[in-house]
């Protein structure tokens, strides 16, 4: 059997090769890893562990609670309140962020999550995932508020994802660029099996809710028209279309092999820049895509510059390869 190098093993050798992985953010990670280990071998029981469904209640989005949801939330507070690495946690499914009870030692890093982002697809047994964010906290006070929490995703200190489909996987980056790990059931762990993942600068596919069409904002509208216009239209190729309607579907496949995703503003709520997350949906994206060398904006601005005023503020998203999100944007500015 070829060697098999573990999540702790990768890790501990970026610390030493590169430094820049304190103990504590190590720790951490590992923490999030177990937990989505745990969250994974739920999911993977569906019907059979009685949690699939809706769990009758809504979350702070105003979206129906699925049970997986709720579990995936637990899993994610509990295993991460105790090790003393994290002062406060915020999640979708959450109001306001949950601060390390006094009883714990608080550590210097906020963690941010979608336990289970793209839940629709739960009861149609289609691929979902859990998305995470780590920032750290400014000061060393023992208070933390939100406000500790609204930085630019430019200041993220590791982010990632694990993908619950055919393989459960973990996609990390800790800024020095994207390793991809595979859940091996049989022991237990997580198996490095891609490293330095790097999404090409072009691609042929395109992932966007299409049924949106009538709603968008011009330039979305140039963008995908000259797709599907294909080899008759100025882009001179043809295009193939993706939506997963799961977010951490289709950027895994952007990152496996190459692609543009859009959730683009659209008329149907003028007032919200867009249906996705900042926090933690499209900065811990931004922040893999961009170390994997592809481009992640809302529109004409690059989202890791964005300076968050709200914990759940929306915003619109255009992410993947370089030289089509560039495009997206210049068309953005063209009208701007
Ligand atoms: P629509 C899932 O609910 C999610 O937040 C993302 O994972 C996904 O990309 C998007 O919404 C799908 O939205 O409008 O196509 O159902």
């Amino acid at each position: 059997m070829s060697r098999q190098t573990s999540l702790t093993q990768y890790l501990i050798e970026q610390q030493r090769e590169h430094g820049h992985i304190p103990q504590e953010l190590r720790l951490l990670i590992e923490v999030v890893a177990r937990a989505c280990k745990r969250i994974a071998i739920a999911v993977n029981k569906g019907a059979l562990g009685g949690v699939l469904g809706t769990a009758g209640s809504e979350n702070v989005q105003g979206e129906v609670q699925k049970k997986l949801d709720i579990i995936a939330n637990e899993v994610l507070i509990e295993a991460n309140e105790w090790g003393g690495h994290l002062a406060a946690m915020a999640s979708e499914e959450m109001d306001s962020i949950y601060v390390v009870p006094n009883r714990y030692p608080q550590g210097e890093y906020l963690l941010l999550f979608d336990p289970l982002d793209g839940s629709s697809n739960i009861d149609v047994n289609v691929s979902i995932g859990t998305i995470f964010s780590v920032l750290r906290k400014v000061g060393h006070s023992r208070g933390v508020s939100e406000e500790d929490f609204l930085q630019p995703g430019k200041q993220q200190a590791a982010a990632g994802y694990c993908v619950y489909g055919p393989q459960s996987m973990l996609v990390l980056t800790v800024g020095d660029g994207v390793a991809m790990f595979t859940l091996d059931r049989e022991t237990g762990s997580w198996v490095l099996t891609q490293d330095e993942v790097k999404i090409p600068d072009d691609t042929k596919e395109f992932a966007i809710n299409m049924s949106n069409m009538r709603h968008w904002a011009p330039p979305v509208t140039r963008y995908i028209d000259e797709c599907l216009a294909g080899s008759t239209g100025p882009r001179a190729k043809d295009f193939n279309m993706r939506w997963v309607a799961s977010m951490v579907a289709d950027v895994h496949r952007i990152l496996t092999r190459g692609g543009v995703f859009l959730y683009p503003w659209d008329q149907r709520e003028p007032d919200k820049p867009g249906k996705l997350r900042l926090m933690y949906e499209a900065n811990p994206m931004a922040f893999l895509i961009e170390q994997a060398g592809g481009a992640a904006v809302n529109g004409s601005e690059r989202i890791m510059d964005l300076h968050p005023t709200k914990l759940h503020e929306r915003v619109a998203v255009a992410l993947g390869s370089k030289n089509e999100v560039e495009r997206i944007a210049a068309y953005h500015r063209e009208t701007a």
